[in-house]
């Protein structure tokens, strides 16, 4: 029988790495796995939703949708909120900082979560993922405050997603490497079955919504009709629209996954805190790049919890390829986004 390593055993093995750890931050990432079990348990049964409705007319089939959102949500803000572990958690889900009562007193983790990215593909039965990261926190005083959540990407402790598909999986990182679990159902336990996840150096696919490619900048048209047949010969279309999945696909078999800037918005449609931040540092781990067009996502300082980028990422010199073609043609949307990022300064 092969060693089994459960996800518990590795947070706690990588822990060892830091021999004045207390502990608190192995309980918190052990307490995203719990979470993870929890709304896989639901996820699995939303299909569900209409019957178990019809027999509570409370509860009809719409409402659950957003109940799973919200259900979600709560379980990742009431296993972290009493623990006195964090002073201070965003969720997409919420809007400013979530309170974090005194109870235990506050923590010096800050966590970021998006708990359910892709719900609209719920009622499709496509896969769906959690999206989290964990900051420390930095300023002097006693509670959690917007700096400790507002730091760059490169200052990020840990960051991880979790898949609710085929089968569930939950991949992270603290830094060093990146490791993915499998959920075994019957015995309720996550199980390393991808250690040290690198991207492949030869690219197999992109993902990207094609229905806004009128709308895309110059360089980023350029940027995509090379993908379909430039040095790397063609590279193959996947989108689900729903970035963890796509990211993840792309993250084991090679390729970049983009939500490009348009017309309607310079900003694209990501969202740096909850989103972006997470998944690029996960990606520089797996030996990736991430970048908003112009630069590092890691490096962008955050002004607002609503930041929005523009998201390339995947291999990276891929990623740079976008970058230089940007450079090269999208001057007028560099301007409209350089307004943008200035403006979230308030
Ligand atoms: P959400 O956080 O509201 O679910 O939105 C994020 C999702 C991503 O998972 C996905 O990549 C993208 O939105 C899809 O957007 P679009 O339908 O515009 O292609
Ligand atoms: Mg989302």
């Amino acid at each position: 029988m092969h060693r089994l390593i459960t996800i518990e055993r590795h947070i706690q093995m990588q822990q060892r790495e830091f021999p004045h750890a207390t502990g608190t931050f192995t309980a918190m990432l052990q307490d995203m796995a719990l979470a993870a079990k929890l709304i896989a348990r639901e996820t699995t049964r939303a299909g569900l939703g209409n019957i178990l409705g019809a027999a509570d007319s409370d509860n009809p089939f719409g409402e659950r949708q957003q109940k799973l959102d919200l259900f979600a949500d709560e379980v990742i803000a009431s296993l972290n909120s009493e623990a006195g572990r964090v002073c201070a958690m965003v969720s997409e889900e919420r809007s400013g900082l979530i309170d974090v009562p005194p109870t235990y007193g506050t923590g010096k983790y800050v966590l970021l979560y998006d708990p359910l990215d892709g719900s609209s593909n719920i009622d499709v039965n496509v896969s769906i993922g959690t999206i989290f990261s964990i900051h420390r926190k930095y300023t002097r005083g006693e509670n959690g405050t917007l700096d400790d959540v507002l730091q760059e990407g490169m200052r990020l402790l840990a960051a991880g997603y979790v898949i609710y598909g085929s089968s569930t999986m939950m991949v992270y990182t603290t830094g060093s490497g990146v490791y993915g679990f499998t959920l075994d159902p019957v015995i309720g336990e996550f199980i390393l079955s991808h250690p040290n996840i690198r991207i492949p150096d030869k690219p197999r696919y992109y993902s990207v919504n094609h229905a806004n490619a009128r709308r895309w900048p110059e360089g980023v048209q350029h940027f995509v009709n090379e993908l379909q047949g430039g040095q790397h010969g063609a590279l193959q279309l996947r989108y689900i629209g729903s970035m963890v999945s796509d990211f993840h696909r792309n993250l084991l078999q090679g390729g970049i996954f983009m939500y490009p800037p348009d017309t309607h918005r310079p900003e694209g449609k990501i969202r740096l805190m909850v989103e972006a931040q997470a998944l690029a540092f996960i990606a520089e781990q797996a030996g990736g790049y991430a970048s908003d067009g112009l630069r590092d996502i890691l490096t962008i300082r955050p002004h607002n919890l609503q930041q929005r980028v523009p998201f390339f990422v995947g291999n990276r010199e891929l990623v740079q390829r976008a970058e230089a073609l940007i450079q090269q043609h999208d001057h007028e949307w560099i301007n409209a986004y350089q307004t943008y990022c200035q403006n979230q300064r308030g």
